[in-house]
């Protein structure tokens, strides 16, 4: 499960948007390290969990958002506004 709050600790991990795709798709953190997405495109993206235990909610053009993840786990997620566009964050313990 996600948490909206920013880590103390490490730096977070980077996940880019842009042509409607996130790069990289995939990206594998430990536990209690952070995601940040940013939103390259003009168009508005989300990153929103498949369980809907998280969500970046909407990123405008050169928006960012960081969430935190606690719990070792496989976390596919998708763009509220493009269902096509998929991701994973994948947490190890
Ligand atoms: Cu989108």
């Amino acid at each position: 499960m996600g948490s909206a709050l920013p880590a103390s600790g490490s730096a977070p991990v980077v996940v880019e948007i842009r042509a409607f795709a996130f790069d990289p798709t995939e990206v594998t953190i430990r536990a209690g390290e952070t995601v940040r997405w940013i939103n390259h495109d003009f168009a508005p993206h989300t990153a929103t969990d498949d369980e809907g235990n998280w969500d970046t909610e909407e990123l405008e053009k050169g928006g960012q958002a960081t969430i935190r993840f606690d719990t070792p786990g496989t976390y596919p997620y998708f763009c509220a506004y493009h269902p096509h566009m998929k991701g994973v964050v994948i947490v190890t313990a």
